[in-house]
């Protein structure tokens, strides 16, 4: 029985509305949310004692990350078993209370789905490994081990995706790591267990899920060699292997058309011009990706790059070219696997990280998409100071470190000068509840990761008595999305894309026109409003002391000042 039947109705602006576009979505990285017993590790009762604070925003949907039993080796996306909660988190009864105390407050749940592979220590894999006649084998993907590694293909996490297994001498294939063997896709067994472990936590009540790497799930059996070229990005090759869609068509058929429910794929290795192949609504596969080209504008494998806003706009305008017509986008700034917004595109120095994390908000909720806000954003929570490998904690880092400087390629400090900005660690120090102890993350004397030294001022319990903080300016934002239909179905247009410092674009709904201008520089900025309507409203302002009269003519915009205007 669906958890909650769409009644929306069509208008002649908007031909397919639907409750998923409208929402706004909070991801939560358990580990580093809440701890509810003291042993240093967030858990669920522990999220359960926070929902206040994601529902005072006004949000609509929880991305909760992994929740699965898990040795942790990749912090939960290394699956142990699909239907058991990890036991730092709690138990299947406080995962049945979460959902219950989410419906309460009128909040949908959805969950990850990890299933482009499992933890090693799954029993479907102990039993694939033991011998090469044995029913599982085939759930992975094996090679013969005689002529050595098979090919070329890299993991993510370092060194070759393939590991000799001693038991037969052969190889498995892993993406990530050696603990994550790629799950055989091809072998309808296999495809037959996801949909039964889909429809488990759908028929508890689940609202959807955001889909791990989903495009990796098919892959080429001749296995070639990736060229050079190809090794630079090996995601491009393999978000594209031969039956990707012909799964997700079929994972349609056999479960999500069944249910109301809402699906997001991370789509690592997919181009914009390949979106609309995921989330076209008459193919029938997903609704949504989330699509990488703004968080890694910066980004050439580990190496931090240079950006420039026009080059931000740019990727805006494809995304939305690109499955504005037939699909639906994701809009997003950080999750548990970038820097923090704030520092990444905003300017976390003590006089603008406030104002640039709320600039930051208004692009992010005024695009067109399902907008992603990622645990801490709301804060304006700030990557973390890393001074050496070993205060690390990822094994993506890991796994570079080993490749790239125990090998000699490069000097350790190289290294470090670019995951000071870049590494995933920066979104999964915990959250910054109080400025007391441990932040309020817990009660115990060990919290699994660092805290952040600045969580002294920056920490929920001060956002909620600022009238001016960023958590405050959210819960507007989110007000406002809900108050005019535009931001969320409107037609979208960049209308200076070569302003090096000003991103201006409108939003345009039957006789609704808005205009949202934001300054990306930490100087006063000049701005000529568009001719035509008598004077612009002012529907929002990140700056207090903006006086939100009529506006025509010229206007100055303060410091990482942004606008929301409307004809
Ligand atoms: O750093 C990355 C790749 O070099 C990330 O982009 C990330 O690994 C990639 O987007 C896939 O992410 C997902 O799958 C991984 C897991 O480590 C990530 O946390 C998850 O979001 C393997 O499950």
């Amino acid at each position: 029985m669906p958890q909650h039947a769409s009644t929306l109705t069509e208008t002649p602006d908007v031909p397919s509305r639907r409750w998923w576009k409208e929402a706004v979505v909070y991801q939560v990285y358990p580990r580093s949310f809440a701890d509810s017993d003291g042993d240093g590790i967030g858990d669920l009762p522990g999220l359960i004692s926070r929902l206040d604070h994601i529902t005072g925003l006004g949000v609509d949907v929880i991305w909760l990350s992994p929740h699965f039993d898990s040795p942790n080796a990749d912090n939960g996306y290394d699956i142990r078993d699909y239907r058991k909660v990890m036991h730092e988190f709690g138990t299947m009864e406080d995962f049945d209370r979460l959902l219950a105390e989410c419906s309460a407050r009128g909040l949908r749940l959805i969950i990850d789905l990890v299933v482009n592979h499992t933890s090693d220590e799954h029993a479907w894999f102990a039993e694939s490994r033991s011998s090469r006649g044995n029913p599982k084998r085939d759930y992975y993907i094996w090679r013969d081990g005689s002529d050595g590694v098979p090919n070329n293909w890299p993991s993510f996490f370092g060194g070759s995706a393939w590991t000799k297994d001693e038991p037969t001498g052969d190889y498995y294939l892993h993406l990530f790591a050696a603990k994550q063997p790629d799950l055989n896709w091809d072998n309808p067994e296999v495809r037959a267990e996801v949909y039964d472990l889909m429809r488990f936590w759908l028929d508890k009540g689940v609202a959807g899920f955001r889909m791990d790497v989903i495009p990796f799930i098919s892959k080429d059996p001749s296995f070639p060699d990736l060229t050079a070229e190809q090794l630079r990005a090996p995601q491009d090759v393999y978000a594209n292997g031969p039956r990707v869609h012909d799964y997700l068509q079929e994972m349609n058929r056999e479960v999500l058309s069944r249910y109301d429910v809402m699906t997001v794929g991370e789509a690592f290795g997919v181009s914009d011009r390949q979106a609309s192949l995921f989330v076209a609504e008459d193919r029938h596969e997903l609704n949504m990706v989330f699509h990488f080209d703004v968080v890694r504008l910066d980004r050439e494998g580990w190496r931090r790059t240079p950006w420039s806003l026009p080059d931000l706009k740019a990727v805006y305008t494809r995304l939305d070219h690109a499955v504005g017509g037939t699909g639906w986008n994701t809009v997003f700034l950080g999750n548990h696997d970038t820097p923090r917004a704030v520092s990444h595109f905003g300017d976390d120095s003590a006089p603008c990280r406030v104002p640039s994390a709320k600039a930051l908000a208004t692009m992010m909720l005024a695009q067109r998409g399902t907008p992603f806000i990622y645990q801490g954003e709301e804060l304006g929570m700030t990557n973390y100071p890393f001074q050496s490998i070993d205060q690390f904690d990822d094994v993506e880092v890991k796994g570079l470190w080993a490749d790239w400087v125990e090998t000699g390629r490069v000097e350790g400090e190289e290294l470090l000068s670019h995951l000071r900005h870049t590494s995933r660690d920066h979104a999964r120090t915990p959250m910054q509840w109080t400025g007391g102890r441990h932040a309020g993350f817990t009660t115990g004397p060990n919290p699994w990761f660092a805290i952040h030294p600045n969580h002294s001022e920056v920490n929920a319990a001060a956002a909620l008595v600022d009238e001016h903080s960023v958590y405050r300016h959210y819960q507007r934002l989110i007000a406002l999305r809900r108050a005019e239909p535009a931001l969320v179905y409107g037609d979208y247009l960049d209308l200076d894309p070569a302003h090096e410092r000003l991103f201006v674009f409108s939003r345009s709904l039957g006789g609704d026109h808005l205009l949202v201008v934001v300054n990306f520089s930490r100087d006063p900025e000049p701005f000529a409003l568009p001719a035509g309507p008598e004077a612009w409203r002012t529907l929002l302002s990140n700056d207090p002391g903006r006086d939100t009269g009529p506006l025509r003519g010229d206007v100055t915009l303060g410091p990482w000042e942004a606008l929301i205007l409307k004809a």
